[in-house]
């Protein structure tokens, strides 16, 4: 081996990606109320978690509007339902509802937003659900967070 080559496998044995967990993820929403992704999983490792959302369709957030919202999943469906009152200008969640690990912002057709959260707020044993808040899309638009080793 050469010490060209040999540098060279350093380099990639090295590079921090290749070790570290990888800390975020992106979402796509899309006008058929969807999320392409339906399990989250979040390494323990990782000291914060950003979610990047995508909404891919054409429809404005009135109509079709999209966001991703980190719950426990035994509150999911009350933090749904105060979210309604939180409406379209808090963009269906309710301000300062303490049930609300993390949300983005309510999305039209290509806009994103990111949220990033401290791992820390995940407790071990307890399910996480995350979901989208605009009203009627829950029951579509829903998945499962996990925190894994
Ligand atoms: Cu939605």
């Amino acid at each position: 081996m050469t010490r060209k080559t040999l540098a060279a496998g350093l380099l990639v044995l090295f590079t921090p990606s290749l070790w570290a967990a990888t800390c975020s993820v992106d979402i796509e929403a899309s006008d058929r109320i969807t999320f392409n992704t339906e399990v989250i999983k979040v390494s323990r490792s990782c000291a914060e978690f950003t979610v990047k959302l995508h909404h891919v369709g054409r429809l404005e957030h009135t109509r079709m509007g999209h966001n991703w919202v980190l719950v426990r999943a035994r509150e999911q469906q009350a933090v749904a339902n105060a979210g309604l009152f939180g409406g379209l200008g808090h963009s269906f969640v309710r301000p300062g509802d303490a049930r609300v690990i993390a949300s983005t912002r309510l999305l039209g057709g290509g806009e994103s937003d990111s949220v990033t959260f401290p791992v820390s707020l995940l407790e071990d044993g307890e399910q996480y659900q995350f979901f989208c808040s605009f009203p009627g899309h829950a029951p579509l638009m829903r998945g499962s967070l996990l925190l894994v080793d």
